[in-house]
This record gives structure tokens, sequence and C-alpha cells, in this order.
């Protein structure tokens, strides 16, 4: 609804303008639908025309006509014209939504090296291999988000966060979309395209957000019972806010272990009178 109210064409072209990658996609379809446009209104105007122009009259005897040459190669040469033209456009644009550029120059500084931990050939990096890279987990039904920063050597121990990811503003992020249990999709519209989260297997997109802001979307697929809960916010913040939001989260996730740890030892050491049998 916010969209119609923007500009009546939004209505009509997908959502963007949070994300170098979502603007390129929507100035493809933009392109594709001017084209499609006058296509449309050509061939509805010819009907038209023609059913005004031939409709039936008293004693008119219709003209028989076996074809015309020169105007069937002429609509199918201006076919392939038209496809080849978006096709040469859809490559030219292809690099810029499929590779991720480098962070601007306020971009988060602890942002690190991404290419270390293992090579893919679909997997994308900026040219100098820096993004915040973030693990998107579909779970029936929540979605997971686990942060760079493991304290051990498992990957066990790195900050994570649920339904809302946390990111810095013009810092190149980078995810890695998988699944804990069944196919989800990982879809936030404002800053690019679908990407399945598929049980044992990554797939894998990124995104660059200008400025601060609160972006949702829905998990794409069918899922289970509670797909239509299966929400996702992503939330810019400016990178210092970051640091300090996951620093946060970090020291949660940390007294929460304590907690649950001495909770446990509380339990192993009850015995005798206080112990409770299996319920
Ligand atoms: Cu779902």
């Amino acid at each position: 609804m916010g969209h119609l109210l923007q500009s009546p064409l939004a209505f009509f072209t997908p959502p963007s303008g949070a994300s170098p990658n979502a603007e390129h996609i929507n100035s493809l379809y933009k392109i594709t639908l001017a084209i499609a446009l006058v296509i449309f209104i050509l061939v509805e105007g010819a009907l038209v025309y023609a059913l005004l122009k031939f409709r039936a009259r008293k004693g008119a005897v219709a003209a028989q006509i076996r074809g015309n040459t020169r105007l069937e190669a002429g609509w199918t040469v201006a076919a392939a014209l038209i496809l080849l033209a978006l096709a040469v456009l859809t490559f030219s644009k292809l690099g810029a939504i499929q590779n991720p550029p480098n962070s601007g120059p306020n971009g988060d500084a602890l942002v690190g090296d991404s290419g270390l931990l293992y090579a893919s050939a679909e997997r994308k990096l900026p040219p100098n291999g820096k993004s915040l890279n973030i693990h998107v987990i579909g779970r029936q039904y929540i979605w997971q988000y686990v942060y760079p920063g493991a304290t051990e050597p498992d990957g066990l121990g790195a900050p994570y966060s649920y339904v809302e990811m946390v990111v810095p503003t013009e810092t190149t992020v980078t995810l890695d979309v998988t699944s804990a249990d069944v196919v989800h999709s990982w879809w936030v519209p404002d800053l690019g395209g679908k990407f399945q989260a598929v049980p044992g297997y990554h797939n894998y997109t990124w995104f660059k957000i200008a400025k601060p802001g609160v972006f949702t979307g829905q998990c794409a697929v069918l899922c289970g019972r509670g797909h239509a809960t299966m929400r996702a916010t992503v939330r810019a913040i400016p990178p210092a806010q970051f640091d300090a939001w996951l620093a946060k989260q970090k020291q949660d996730i940390a007294e929460a272990n304590s907690e649950a740890k001495l909770a446990r030892a509380k339990l192993g050491s009850q015995t005798g009178a206080g112990q409770v049998e299996n319920p």
C-alpha cells in the first residue's frame, strides 16, 4: 500500500531503493515493462481498430487473407531484436546484481575478511574480500542470524539474533543462507531477490544499505503450519551503534550461558530426598 502512495508506477515494479542490487533489478524491470507496454498498446490498439472498422454489417462478405510474407517476417525479426536487446541489457546488469561492491568509506571498521572461511564458485565477495558475513538459518518457524565472532574453534560462541537482523549502514553484508529443517525462502524485497534456504546447502546473496532504516520480509516458501508468521526484519543502524549492539548481544548470550551452566550444576548436585524422579 505504501508503494501505491509513492508513485503509481512503483505499484507495478519491484521494491527498491535500499540496496544497489535491488536498484538494478528494479531498473531492469522498468525497461522491460516499458517495452511490454508499447507492444501492449500496439496490439490492443490494432485489435480495437479492427473490431470497430470491420464489425459485421448486413450483406458484407469477409475477405479471405492467406498470409503476408513481409508482415510475418517483420514481426518475427522485430520480436527477435527485442529479445536480443533485453538479453544484452540483462547480462550487462547481472554483474552489478550478483557481485557485491566494497563497503563505503564510512562502513563498519570491524568488518573482516570473509574469504578465509572457504572458497566457493557461487559465493561472491567484494573486490577487497571484506564484508560482514552473516549466516541466515531458516528454522520452523523463525529466522536465526549468526554473526562473525565465534569464540571456539568449531564456530560456537558466535553472537546471534532471531527474527530481526541488525546490520551497519554503508557496509557490504554478505549472507550465507541455509536451513536447519525444511526448505524456507529468505525474502526482504527492498534488499533484492529471494533466496532459498535449503538444509545441507548454502545459497549466497548480499546487500549494502546506505541509510538507517527498517526493512521487512517474509519467508517466501510454504514451510509448514507456522509459515505465515515466519517474518524477517533487517534493521540498519550506523556502524558505531552496530558495534555496540553486537558487543551487548555477545555479553547477554554469555551471561545467559553462564546462568544456564549454574542452573545445570545445581540440578546435577541435587541428590537424595531433594532429587526429582523422572516426571
Ligand atoms: Cu515458510
